[in-house]
């Protein structure tokens, strides 16, 4: 039997080279070996305000990035969060197992209910973490690939798994993060000790997967780099280190390497390079982002929720006899 992982992304903004690099990319490498189910989590979108049509128009357009990256439906599940409602079903259970003060201390919540100021923060916000518990939880996930700013809700997700068990007996998997080392943490272009973001409120920090070659060679241009003007892959220069962190996931090239190839060149030869590079991955994706209809995206979204769906039911059902509901 394969080990089955599970991971999703929000469709609340444009995913940029951290989003690839740290999470979907590693998805296409896993899907051959593992069982996989990749979501679109759309009812962790709104936990922060979302324009209704926008919102609708960005969730099929994460199904198609999955797709164009090169994740193959007929290997994995895709589909979309609220389609299978079991997710939220499951989430309000859980919900009666947590601690305030676990939700409390979660970096994510701090940071996103620090931006407009706590008192306008959503119960949803506040409780996103549990809902990603049931995402995870629903599916005896045993593997969660993701970037490393969501280990902590995953630590939530164990601890659950493990507290409800013990309570009513073996339900859920206590899963793992699966984080890759490398392109776990690419960082904003013009701040090196802030990570890349969709909700960035400066376009220069990210370089989005729609962006054009004149946009890409103008936002690495902009990119801050570190004094000096050697090319070295060091802690000393974080900066350079993440440009560096980039090409080197997209080339498959070790820091190393680039470091020799770049021996008495400047930063600007190297950033002209790795604008280079960057457009390089990109025209290819966003070709293939045009050749996928709407139609036929959501006849593999569909597809992908039938398939799964009765996975979430069987498992909802367990739960729902174990604490003592009429079923
Ligand atoms: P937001 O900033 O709105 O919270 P985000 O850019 O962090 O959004 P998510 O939808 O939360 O995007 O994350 C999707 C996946 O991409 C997650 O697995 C996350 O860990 C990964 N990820 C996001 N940003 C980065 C980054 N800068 N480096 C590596 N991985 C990242
Ligand atoms: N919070 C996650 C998105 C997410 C997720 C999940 C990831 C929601 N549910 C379940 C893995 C498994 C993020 O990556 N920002």
């Amino acid at each position: 039997m394969k080990k089955r992982i599970f991971s999703g992304i929000k469709p609340s903004g444009d995913l940029h080279l951290g989003n690839y690099l740290g999470a979907i990319k590693n998805w296409v490498k896993l899907q051959d070996e593992y069982d996989s189910i990749f979501c679109v989590v759309d009812m962790h979108a709104i936990t922060v305000p979302q324009e209704p049509e926008m919102l609708r128009k960005r969730a099929i357009e994460i199904a198609k990035i999955y797709l164009a990256c090169g994740i193959d439906p007929q290997k994995c599940s895709i589909f979309i969060q609220s389609h299978i409602s079991e997710h939220a079903e499951l989430a309000w259970i859980l919900n009666t197992i947590t601690k305030i003060p676990e939700l409390e201390k979660m970096t994510q919540f701090k940071d996103k209910s620090a931006k407009n100021g706590r008192e306008s923060a959503s119960v949803g916000l506040f409780d996103y973490p549990v809902l990603m518990a049931s995402d995870i939880l629903l599916y005896n996930t045993q593997l969660v690939p993701v970037g490393e700013d969501q280990l902590q809700h995953i630590e939530l997700a164990r601890t659950l798994a493990k507290r409800f068990n013990k309570r009513f007996g073996d339900t859920f998997f206590a899963p793992e993060a699966y984080i890759q080392k490398e392109g776990m943490r690419i960082m904003a272009l013009d701040n090196p000790n802030k990570k890349m973001s969709k909700s960035s409120q400066t376009e220069n920090s990210y370089i989005s997967l729609s962006d054009n070659a004149d946009i890409v060679r103008r936002k690495v241009k902009k990119a801050v780099t570190d004094s000096g003007s050697e090319i070295v892959y060091s802690d000393e220069k974080l900066a350079l280190k993440n440009l560096i962190n980039i090409y080197s996931l997209l080339e498959n090239k070790m820091p190393k390497e680039i470091e020799k190839t770049f021996t008495g060149k400047k930063y600007a030869d190297f950033k002209t390079e790795l604008a280079e590079v960057i457009i390089k991955f990109l025209q290819p994706f966003q070709k293939r982002m045009m050749d996928l209809s709407d139609n036929k995206v959501l006849k593999i979204l569909e597809d992908g929720a039938k398939k799964t769906r009765p996975l979430a039911k069987k498992k909802l059902e367990e739960v729902k006899k174990k604490i003592g509901f009429v079923v």
